[in-house]
């Protein structure tokens, strides 16, 4: 037999086993009118398990920290500017929690043993004690309060960068959809051309809506790979066709959600170059990584893409080497279709507009240019 199944059987014998004799002793006690606890006394005991509770639970949440934590991408340094500061700010929270988490953890358990019941021992009647209600409520507020415009100060200055960063910064679009992540670059012109919802067109492999009569989606170009310039600002344009996602750079402390019909926004600087990386941490496959991380629908888990951070060199010898999409779409439609016209793109949008107007109200918002 095999060994593995012998000790599962003998494991649920020796349950059965104990249950039985349990049960066999609560019948003898109960026929005999013994009560085995008489003796006990259960405040005592109560009291004592709660000690022994915060004892194991302080021994455990410590444990399983010093264990876990290294494990967590967050606990990993930054690899973009505003991420030194947002990570200061995180670890500043993050000390003012434990602090208080053990302060008043050890407080309830302690209290709750010191004062257990004792025979001879009245509880004393303390309803009310306004010193106490000023402390408790001005100590958490002002501390929350210099919390929260540490918080609010970090938010502006990532949410609302300087013009200078706005103007210099690389565009790139980040589009989700059930379940994948495009990412669109400028091109030539550096310039994102127009999409909207109504061009879409599978037929002719046009799923993102390019709006092919502006000129500037002519040279844009689209990838399933992410490429960044190390200390080159990153403006996201974030977008989603279906459902709601959210765009995490998790190294780069970068987090979005992806609205559909609501186009987002976001501004970073890589500081860290994948390669400079791989060298620090003695990793050679170590891979910066774009994820979803919005719970989108069953194949949510695989909506990942790597990123790869480069030199400014390496970056445009990169995207000198890819091709922009509109070209393999003339190549396979513009020139076989018999008129010149684009007319597989123009059509579906000219007459879907009216039919479905009610009906895509909302895909309407997706009116989806980003410039
Ligand atoms: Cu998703």
């Amino acid at each position: 037999m095999d060994a593995q199944l012998l000790i599962t059987l003998t494991k649920v014998l020796l349950v059965i086993i104990l249950v039985l004799v349990a049960f066999n002793l609560s019948m003898v006690f109960k026929i005999k009118s013994i009560d085995p606890f008489k003796n006990w006394n259960a405040t005592k005991i109560n009291a004592a398990l709660l000690m022994v509770f915060m004892v194991l639970g302080f021994i455990f949440a410590s444990w399983s920290s010093v264990k876990w934590a290294p494990t967590f991408t967050l606990v990993t340094d930054p690899a973009s500017e505003h991420g030194v500061p947002l990570d200061a700010m995180f670890w500043r929270t993050m000390v003012v929690c434990i602090l208080v988490t053990i302060i008043t953890n050890f407080l309830l358990f302690y209290f709750s043993w010191k004062y257990q019941e004792r025979p001879g021992q009245k509880a004393h009647f303390y309803p009310h004690n306004n010193k106490l209600e000023l402390i408790w409520t001005l100590v958490p507020a002002v501390v929350m309060t210099l919390l929260i415009a540490d918080g609010v100060k970090n938010w502006h200055s990532i949410m609302a960068p300087d013009d200078e960063i706005k103007e210099n910064a690389l565009d790139v679009e980040f589009y989700a959809r059930q379940f994948d992540w495009t990412i669109r670059y400028g091109g030539a012109d550096q310039e994102l051309g127009q999409t909207h919802i109504k061009y879409i067109d599978n037929a002719t492999a046009n799923q993102l809506g390019f709006n092919y009569d502006d000129p500037r989606t002519h040279d844009d170009i689209v990838v399933t790979e992410v490429h960044l310039p190390v200390n080159v600002p990153v403006h996201m344009h974030i977008k989603s066709q279906d459902v709601l996602h959210s765009a995490t750079l998790a190294h780069f402390r970068v987090k979005m959600d992806a609205v559909p019909g609501m186009p987002t926004n976001f501004w970073f600087t890589p500081t860290e170059t994948t390669a400079a990386r791989r060298e620090r941490l003695g990793n050679p496959d170590f891979n910066y990584e774009l994820s979803c991380q919005q719970i989108c629908g069953s194949s949510h888990w695989n909506m990942r893409r790597v990123v790869v951070v480069e030199t400014e060199e390496e970056f445009q010898a990169w995207l000198a080497s890819q091709k922009p999409s509109y070209q393999a779409y003339k190549e396979k439609f513009e020139n076989k279709n018999t008129p010149s016209e684009p007319a597989p793109v123009e059509a579906p949008a000219e007459e879907a507009e009216p039919a479905n107007a009610s009906a895509e109200d909302g895909d309407d918002r997706a009116t989806v240019s980003t410039r």
